[in-house]
């Protein structure tokens, strides 16, 4: 039976990277007198690694590399990050729309007696920046960031969240925007669904149960069915 549904964040509950996370970075590096851009077709290279600080040495490492050799070099790597949440923020304060469908299919959700989780690579704070106080309040659980040492593609903060909600893989459904994210959800045992966006259009989404253009034409009755569809006869199909 579906008890649960497990959310990733950016991409899936709001399209964040590209007018979000992305001017963010931006603004840090402006701010610390860095004159890196990350300009659209950059960003979607380099969100190829998750999390901010391993994003911001991946590129260092192909395009900046003299920075990486400062002796401080991890702590201004945190510097620089810690400056583009406090502007990811300020940009989420503006607002930022939550993708076709995710409010209506939470409310949905719960009202249906399922319990909702977040399983995510961003920072904590920038989830309360991004949902309003009575959307957050729907999820039980919340496993993000920094929770686990490991992030997507691999399954840890999916494993941690499972394991917040005393739950077995087959009892949930995950749902992800990215090849990262579904390697994780996969990886950690739970079926998954996905809603594409246009930074990981091109992604393979092979095992996947359902691929999307967002969720808003997705009831209950539909991720109840798919993830049905996936445990016929208790073997994962
Ligand atoms: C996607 C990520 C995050 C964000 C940036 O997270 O890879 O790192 O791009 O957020 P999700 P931080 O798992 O929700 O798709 O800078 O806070 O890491
Ligand atoms: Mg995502």
């Amino acid at each position: 039976m579906l008890e649960a549904l497990i959310f990733d964040v950016d991409g899936t509950l709001a399209d964040t990277e590209r007018d979000g996370h992305r001017p963010a970075f931006n603004a840090a590096f402006a701010e610390a007198g860095l004159a890196w851009h990350w300009d659209e077709a950059l960003y979607g290279e380099l969100l190829e690694v998750t999390g901010g600080k391993e994003r911001i040495r991946f590129f260092c490492a192909r395009h900046a590399p003299e920075f990486l050799q400062q002796a401080d070099v991890e702590s201004r790597i945190k510097e620089l990050h810690a400056a583009k949440t406090r502007h990811y923020m300020e940009i989420c304060a503006r607002g930022i729309p939550l993708r076709p469908g995710v409010e209506r299919l939470l409310r949905e959700a719960r009202a249906d007696g399922l319990r909702l989780a977040i399983a995510t690579t961003t920072t904590p704070e920038n989830i309360s920046a991004l949902l309003a106080p009575d959307l957050l309040a729907l999820f039980e659980k919340v496993g993000a960031g920094d929770t686990v040492p490991k992030k997507k593609p691999a399954p840890d903060i999916y494993q941690w969240v499972l394991a917040q909600l005393g739950l077995p893989a087959a009892a949930c459904l995950a749902i992800e925007d990215s090849a990262n994210g579904l390697k994780a959800s996969t990886a950690a045992g739970l079926a998954s669904v996905i809603t594409r966006t246009a930074y990981t259009a091109e992604h393979d989404f092979s095992g996947a149960l359902a691929l999307l253009p967002d969720l808003g034409q997705v009831t209950v009755p539909m991720l109840r069915f798919w993830h049905a569809s996936a445990y016929d006869g208790d073997k994962k199909s």
